[in-house]
């Protein structure tokens, strides 16, 4: 019998890396998706087929983590074998903007998940995307008894997903886990992402149609992994004989310069001629540095991640590189920048 998975988020990154995981695995995958005026399945459209067919193992359900009854409607209509939490607001700058989005999404959309597992009864397993956000100011290296000092509004959101996940546990006894994963990236990050914002640049001055890069801070210090890999790591808490919470991370620290003089040095560009500094790109407040300790994840799961920043931040470049090459329709470095009316800074 396959099992049958539930996953929030799917239409992101990680999403988009967990189904195709998944349905190696012969799972049954059903993805939520918010219902937005444009097309944003372009990261699992890969994997879609019509539900007609037979052989359709992926089925996609509009809903919102604001939106507790349809969660509760899906769950009954889906009872999954296992449900991966990973919508979210997710990015740390917007989250000064839009706090309030962050902690209705981030936080109580957690709890809105959670509620619903619980009333209906199902026996499922449930894992939430917490993330290193949540040590903020703690010094490295951050492992799973490290105190959290979460430095922004996304941050405070996780901090509070990340408790109640485990007070459900305590409480109810879900077998509910959290995944504490530091900074994973890939050719199918969010553009406004520094990684790929940083690796698209430098593939479309490579080209000749970009000429600046604007940043904000290039000290901070971050524990760059691939997400391709961590997926797995989510997957595998998850089969464990009892709930327990895994910090996900390589172990190793860069600079935000370091990955790019990666990304320039790889198409040959010396940085320092195209990068410049905006100050709309600071933060009010900054998470300085993240290095994760993953040794209980490497010891209990057997999980060890093989991807590091230099080799990611070649990877990211090559695609972008790529895509340029083919007018990739799915990839939004390939658009003009002038033609993305962003409203903020990122
Ligand atoms: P992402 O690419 O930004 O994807 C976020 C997903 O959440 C998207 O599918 C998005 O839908 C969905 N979403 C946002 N608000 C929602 C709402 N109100 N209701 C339902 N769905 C909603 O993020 P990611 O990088 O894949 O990360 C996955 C999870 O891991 C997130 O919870 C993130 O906070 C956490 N995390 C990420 C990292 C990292 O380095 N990537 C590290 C630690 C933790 P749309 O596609 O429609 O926007
Ligand atoms: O790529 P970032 O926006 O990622 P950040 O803030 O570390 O958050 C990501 O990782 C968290 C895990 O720790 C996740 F939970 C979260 O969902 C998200 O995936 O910024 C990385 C660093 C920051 O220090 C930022 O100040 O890059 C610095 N930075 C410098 N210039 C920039 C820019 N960040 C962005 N986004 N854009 C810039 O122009």
């Amino acid at each position: 019998m396959s099992k049958t998975a539930l996953v929030t988020g799917i239409t992101g990154q990680d999403g988009s890396y967990l189904a195709e995981l998944l349905l190696s695995k012969d799972y049954v995958v059903h993805g939520v998706v918010r219902r937005a005026s444009t097309f944003n399945t372009c990261r699992i459209d890969h994997l879609y087929r019509d539900p007609h067919d037979p052989e359709a193992r992926l089925f996609l359900h509009y809903g919102d983590l604001t939106d507790a009854s349809r969660i509760a409607c899906l769950l009954e209509r889906v009872k999954p074998d296992e449900v991966y939490n990973l919508a979210a607001q997710s990015h740390v700058r917007v989250s000064f903007d839009e706090p309030e989005f962050t902690a209705n999404t981030t936080a109580l959309g957690t709890t809105r998940l959670l509620e619903a597992i619980r009333m209906t009864g199902l026996p499922c397993r449930y894992y939430q995307a917490s993330s290193s956000e949540m040590f903020g100011a703690t010094p490295p290296p951050q492992h799973e008894l490290t105190p959290f000092h979460p430095r922004s509004p996304y941050g405070v959101a996780k901090v509070y997903a990340y408790w109640i996940t485990r007070n459900y546990r305590e409480a109810y006894g879900l077998y509910a886990v959290n995944g504490i994963l530091f900074n994973h990236e890939s050719p199918r990050r969010g553009p406004t992402f520094v990684t790929r914002k940083v690796a698209a640049a430098a593939a479309r001055i490579k080209a000749g149609v970009q000429d600046t890069l604007y940043l904000g801070n290039l000290d901070a210090r971050r524990d760059w992994g691939y997400a391709a890999e961590y997926v797995e790591a989510m997957w595998l808490m998850l089969q464990q004989a009892a709930p327990d919470d895994y910090v996900v991370a390589t172990g190793t620290s860069h600079s935000v310069q370091d990955f790019v003089e990666c990304c320039f040095a790889h198409v040959d560009l010396d940085w320092r001629d195209h990068v410049r500094f905006d100050e709309r790109y600071l933060r009010p407040a900054e998470v300085d540095d993240l290095v994760g300790d993953a040794s209980k994840a490497a010891r209990v799961l057997g999980w060890e991640p093989t991807v590091h920043a230099p080799e990611l931040a070649r990877l990211m470049t090559d695609a972008e590189l790529e895509a340029l090459r083919h007018g990739d329709p799915g990839t939004l470095s390939a658009v003009p920048a002038p033609a993305r009316h962003q409203p903020a800074p990122h």
